[in-house]
């Protein structure tokens, strides 16, 4: 373990700025070329990326916007009338999932789409899901819940849906259910929270989180202190960031998982920005920017210097980051899976432009071969590890980060391609589904619409397309789960 000096830690780089109207190349001027890298194990198998010869054009961004919220809506419909007040609908069968715990349904798809429903104007839809919730949303449920999905999800879209809608019993619920998670951290004797806690009676269990599961609240809890004017949540937050950097290696690199009560490191493997790592890097940055926190920005600059110096791996003008170990930084493994590609777009807000796009061409180069991401792959031999899909959103996160921070049309373009993809093979009658498998033709498809998907892969694409009035395109800021935590604009609010 290695002490924390916090007044050696460097100062944050340039902030990206966005004019007035939201969408300005400003952060071109800032790129800096990508980081030192070393040579990867094999020649990547990807193929090098390049703008198609004759990329086919556009509908116009308001057709599109129109697209995507048809699409949403159908996504809607299906789980409004096969899995009403459940937590997810299967689409294919009509049946319905539990996600938290089997017998216990806390309307996840509900609470997930409030924001997205509310910022495409489907106002109807808003109250009719806030009404369930404030109705039926049971926090103090005899429920072993799992912290951080609890965090991200309900948590996020009962603040999200409580800025957007101004409704003040969806703040109160937000608050029952934080008190009622908050024992996962204050009984920890070293800050790095439990995994679960029973909601009833705040017995705690989980030694072992990974670090997206210790650092994803900072911006939801950060959040919920202003609100309220309770700081617990907030700094709650901090003291798990704290035992983590407290922990990082002389390397400035983490491992993946802490163990609760010793504080030890359970594995010493840098797999960021792979999960279960994602998030907490994500979050330094966006509790940085949301709480206009010092020393989480310097944080941020800190581990991400660190990733980039020992992990990135560049050739052919792509980019993918290995695993390498912490204490050493030689490396471990080149599995990249989906959900890092969100990377892009988090470089690029933290102001490493040049990586950000490089990453993200990588990423699109591999969706010349697969339309629909398969959720992992080995870059170095291009084997692909796991042909599913569950319809994640971090490709289109990630492209509408890179677009709003550089206005640069080709993230519109990469990012309507894989919109059509999705609605060409995973689109079914009762709503969209998983794919078991990407690689066949047809794709094998599976049964379940994940409560993510109504929080996140159509709202980042409307948001890209339709000039939503309801959205601050300036200073808007959304959560790792896609919940607008700042930016929703109110009228007469
Ligand atoms: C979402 O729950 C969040 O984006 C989270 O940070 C990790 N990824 C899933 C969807 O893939």
């Amino acid at each position: 373990m290695r002490p924390l000096r916090p007044s050696s830690l460097p100062l944050p780089r340039r902030r990206a700025v966005l004019g007035a109207g939201g969408v300005v190349p400003a952060l071109a001027a800032l790129a800096r070329p990508a980081a030192a890298t070393a040579a990867p194990a094999a020649p990547s198998p990807v193929p090098s990326p390049g703008r198609r010869a004759d990329p086919e054009p556009l509908p116009s961004d308001a057709a599109v916007a129109r697209e995507v919220r048809a699409e949403f809506l159908h996504s809607w419909q299906g789980y409004r009338q096969a899995a009403w007040g459940y937590d997810e609908v299967r689409p294919v069968s009509g049946g319905r999932h539990d996600f938290f715990a089997a017998g216990h349904s806390f309307g996840l798809s509900a609470v997930e789409a409030l924001d997205t429903l509310w910022v495409m104007e489907l106002d109807e839809e808003v109250a009719q899901a806030a009404d369930w919730i404030e109705a039926h949303l049971d926090p103090v449920a005899d429920v072993d819940m799992p912290v951080f999905e609890s965090v991200i999800r309900l948590v996020g879209g009962l603040l999200a849906g409580y800025l957007c809608t101004g409704r003040p019993e969806l703040l109160t619920r937000c608050r029952e259910l934080t008190d009622r998670l908050l024992p996962a951290f204050t009984a920890s004797p070293t800050g790095i929270p439990y995994t679960r806690v029973n909601l009833r009676t705040g017995a705690v269990a989980g030694t072992a989180p990974p670090l997206a599961e210790i650092g994803s609240n900072v911006a939801e809890f950060g959040l919920l202190s202003r609100l309220t004017g309770d700081s617990r949540y907030v700094d709650a937050a901090k003291r798990a960031y704290r035992a983590v950097l407290e922990r990082r290696s002389s390397l400035d690199l983490l491992g993946t998982t802490l163990h609760t009560e010793t504080g030890q490191w359970l594995d010493d493997v840098s797999c960021a920005p792979n999960p279960p790592v994602d998030s907490f890097h994500e979050y330094l940055q966006v509790g940085g920017e949301l709480l206009d926190d010092r020393e989480l920005r310097d944080w941020y600059r800190l581990l991400t210097d660190a990733v980039l110096r020992h992990q990135l791996v560049e050739q052919d003008g792509l980019s993918w980051f290995r695993q390498v170990g912490a204490q050493d930084g030689r490396p471990r493994g080149t599995n990249q899976s989906e959900l890092g590609s969100f990377y892009a777009g988090l470089l690029a807000k933290g102001g490493d432009l040049a990586t950000a796009r490089s990453y993200y061409r990588s990423w699109t180069a591999l969706l010349d071969r697969h339309p629909v991401l398969p959720e992992q792959l080995d870059f170095a031999t291009g084997e692909v590890r796991s042909a599913r899909n569950d319809l994640r959103p971090e490709y289109a996160n990630a492209a509408f980060d890179l677009w709003r921070l550089t206005g640069d049309e080709e993230y519109k373009r990469t990012a309507y391609r894989y919109f059509d993809a999705l609605r060409t093979h995973l689109r079914v009658p009762g709503g969209y589904t998983v794919a078991e498998d990407v690689t066949g033709s047809p794709m094998r498809l599976g049964d379940l619409t994940p409560g993510y998907w109504f929080a996140e892969n159509p709202k980042y694409l409307y948001l890209m397309f339709a000039a939503a009035p309801r959205f601050d395109y300036a200073r808007g800021l959304l959560s790792t789960e896609g919940k607008i935590l700042r930016g929703a604009v109110r009228p007469g609010a």
